[in-house]
């Protein structure tokens, strides 16, 4: 990004042309931050200090590059700032899949096509069309991608608020959308930054998140994030959170279902988005069945692949453990054959518990004519939520 860009047009003139393309290649919002993210430093590193990160070395060896972006690529001097919606209206309802025990829940943006590559194609479009008005134009496309800021960038570009989930959301489209960015070479007027954070009193996410990992100061300990715990973590998971994790085996959103904002959220607008994997309905037993030729052939395309069938197949055990008693849980997981130590431990975690359910079973049986013991075992689920 060394050699400085001849522009055809006012920078001011192109800024708007940007939004417009940006528009008609299907982003859902845009805007441009400027480079300096000190403000941001601190909290960053606190976080990392306080080992928020858990195993995500990523997040460690990059140093000061995710929060200067001239460090990551020298010569930037604007960032664009993109967001994609990814729910999907049409798909089951998040919360029958999360009341059914018997039921996988996955999160929203994995039920679908995998978005890294999707964002980074429509931006590099978005940068060809930038390179048409401007010569000696360079750019580097990110999404989830690189040691990026991502959400600080997008508050500074005036796309939302950090909210006390440590999501952004816009007040009127909520936060189930993708971010991405453009570092470019052409100093694009700043837009305002988002300043007024819109959690007021509410405290939903918090107060539901089903691991306890939403901290004050909107951060959140990765150590304990359902998301974090299926999704990037390959060890053993302590017993108390595998209690906790109900029938999640694949991210978790209960901090977005949750959210009053998400009331407001657009269907979206991107066919790769739309369910086709059937991962909506899915039965944990049914997918328990997949051996990995299965796995690989069914998920092609989809974020999940990336956790490898281990993982997959321990999220399950974890997930049947926390079902109420039937035999064929029962037989499911005994007749489980695997390598792996891991899942070996999560299925004999979860055959534990299918027997103590079993018992428990039993006794609110008996409790139950005689009005001892009411409520039968259960997983811990979301009581109440907004939207789908
Ligand atoms: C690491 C990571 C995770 C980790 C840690 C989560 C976290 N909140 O940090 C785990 C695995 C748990 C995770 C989970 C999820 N993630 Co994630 N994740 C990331 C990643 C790679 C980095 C985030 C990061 O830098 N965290 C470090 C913390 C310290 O930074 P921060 O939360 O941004 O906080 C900064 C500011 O908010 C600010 N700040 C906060 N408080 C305060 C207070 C003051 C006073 C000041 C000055 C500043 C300040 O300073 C902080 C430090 O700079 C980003 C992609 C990227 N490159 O940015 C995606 C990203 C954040 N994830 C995303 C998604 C969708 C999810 C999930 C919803 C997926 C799912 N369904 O399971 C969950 C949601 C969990 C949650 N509530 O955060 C999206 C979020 C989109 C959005 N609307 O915001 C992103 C942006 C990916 C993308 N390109 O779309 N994720
Ligand atoms: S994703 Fe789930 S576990 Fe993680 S903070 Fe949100 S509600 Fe809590
Ligand atoms: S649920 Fe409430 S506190 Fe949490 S992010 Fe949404 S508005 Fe903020």
């Amino acid at each position: 990004m060394h050699n400085p860009p001849k522009i055809n047009l006012e920078l001011s003139q192109l800024k708007s042309q940007i939004k417009q393309w940006g528009k008609e290649l299907g982003f859902s919002d845009i805007g441009v931050s400027h480079t300096d993210l000190s403000k941001y430093e601190a909290e960053y590193f606190n976080w990392i200090g306080e080992n928020y990160h858990a195993d995500m070395e990523y997040m460690v060896k990059h140093g000061t590059k995710r929060t200067r972006p001239n460090e990551l690529e020298p010569g930037t001097q604007s960032i664009i700032s993109v967001r994609l919606n990814y729910f999907d209206k049409s798909a089951e309802s998040a919360i029958s899949q999360l009341q059914s025990a018997n039921k996988a829940y996955i999160s929203r943006y994995a039920l679908n096509k995998d978005y890294h590559k999707l964002m980074r194609k429509r931006l590099q479009k978005l940068a060809t069309k930038i390179n048409e008005q401007v010569d000696d134009f360079s750019y580097r496309a990110f999404s989830d991608s690189a040691p990026v800021l991502e959400k600080s960038i997008a508050q500074e570009a005036g796309l939302g608020f950090v909210g006390r989930n440590s999501l952004i959301i816009h007040p009127r489209a909520g936060s189930w959308f993708f971010l991405g960015e453009l570092y470019c070479n052409l100093p694009i007027p700043a837009d305002t930054p988002f300043e007024k954070q819109g959690c007021g009193s509410c405290t939903s996410c918090v107060d539901e998140c089903p691991t306890q990992a939403i901290l004050d100061e909107n951060k959140i300990d990765a150590r304990r994030c359902v998301s974090y715990l299926t999704i990037e973590y390959n060890g053993e998971i302590a017993d108390e959170l595998k209690e906790k994790m109900g029938n999640r085996i694949y991210g978790c959103d209960d901090c977005q279902l949750v959210c009053p904002w998400n009331k407001f959220t657009d269907d979206t607008q991107e066919e790769a988005f739309r369910n086709k994997h059937i991962l909506d309905k899915a039965n944990l037993l049914e997918l328990l069945a997949w051996d990995e030729k299965t796995f690989l052939k069914k998920l092609e395309g989809s974020p999940i692949r990336r956790i490898g069938h281990n993982q997959w197949q321990r999220n399950l055990c974890t997930a049947i453990g926390n079902e109420n008693y039937s035999q064929n849980n029962l037989t499911a997981l005994e007749n489980l054959k695997t390598n792996s130590t891991i899942v070996q431990k999560h299925q004999q975690w979860a055959i534990k518990q299918q027997l103590k359910a079993q018992k428990l079973e039993k006794t609110t049986k008996v409790g139950m004519e005689n009005n001892r013991y009411p409520t039968p075992n259960k997983p811990a689920i979301v009581p109440k939520y907004y939207g789908s």
